[in-house]
């Protein structure tokens, strides 16, 4: 079906969930929103992000998309449901995804869920998680310096490893095989929490899991877009256009993105 996939998220973080969908779905066109102006969403109250997320999905379903992702985790944890309810199109969230990629992993199901404060006080990953399979062991930890850390651009080096380091310590003497990474920005600094957990334990990110089952939706409804075609994508931001599209085109490695203001 020739209509766009649409993908709201609270800023640039989404753009980690739009490039794996880009990368298994290549021919499939992409309308994304992020609302720069209102992130981040981690620390806002759960009817404000309710409030937010509902207008970045009208704002997409006005532009008939055929299925929507959520791709920031926050919102997905408070406003999924609603969606789903409201909306008379699929709509994938990030966490499903990645709590369903973690049991399949994990041997011990000893599990770390490492994300914003709004999506661990939801409680959603661990209602996903329990729900695949109900004697998994949880281990939720909120991480709040971790999107300041990536949004400074300075997350590379010594300095950011220990303040990696540090939001983990809670970790220290806890048992576990399987972390999650329940916040779109934590793939970035994918490599300092795999040296911190250390080398025996499986570091998911939701995002890439998220793809897939994107794919897996649009063809069990055969919603596929099928002829080959350059797909011209759309990005909308309710913030400042032309940092939106630096961001976006050194993470995307795509010249000449299509950036558009919107208001909400
Ligand atoms: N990464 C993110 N957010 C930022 C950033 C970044 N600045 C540098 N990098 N800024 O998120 C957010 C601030 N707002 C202000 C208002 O307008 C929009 C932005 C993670 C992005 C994940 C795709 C570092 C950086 C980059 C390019 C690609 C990836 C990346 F500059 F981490
Ligand atoms: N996109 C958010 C998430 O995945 C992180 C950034 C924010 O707090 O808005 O939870």
């Amino acid at each position: 079906m020739n209509a766009p996939i649409g993908v709201i998220d609270s800023g640039v973080g989404g753009l980690t969930v739009a490039k794996q969908i880009m990368k298994v779905l290549p021919n499939e066109t992409i309308y994304y929103i992020g609302d720069t102006a209102r992130c981040p969403y981690g620390p806002r109250k759960k009817e404000e992000v309710l409030t937010f997320t509902r207008r970045l999905a009208k704002a997409l379903e006005k532009k008939h998309i055929k299925l929507l992702v959520i791709a920031c985790n926050t919102a997905t944890a408070v406003a999924l449901d609603d969606l789903r309810e409201r909306m008379s199109i699929p709509v994938v969230g990030v966490i499903n995804a990645g709590a369903r990629a973690a049991i399949k992993s994990t041997k011990e199901h000893k599990i770390v869920v490492l994300a914003t404060e709004g999506t661990i006080k939801s409680g959603a990953y661990e209602r996903a998680l329990l729900s695949l399979n109900s004697r998994a062991k949880i281990i939720p930890l909120a991480c709040p310096t971790f999107v300041p850390l990536v949004e400074s651009g300075e997350y590379e080096g010594q300095f950011a490893f220990d303040l990696v380091a540090n939001g983990l310590k809670p970790l220290k003497n806890k048992s576990f095989d399987t972390v999650i990474l329940g916040c779109t920005h934590y793939p970035m600094i994918q490599h300092h929490i795999e040296k911190v957990v250390g080398p025996h334990v499986t570091v998911l990110s939701s995002a890439e899991e998220t793809a897939k089952e994107v794919e897996e939706l649009l063809n069990y409804n055969n919603l596929l877009q099928t002829t080959e075609k350059n797909p011209q994508h759309i990005f909308y931001t309710t913030g400042s256009v032309p940092i939106f599209r630096t961001i976006a085109q050194n993470w995307l490695e795509i010249e000449q993105l299509d950036v558009r203001k919107i208001h909400l």
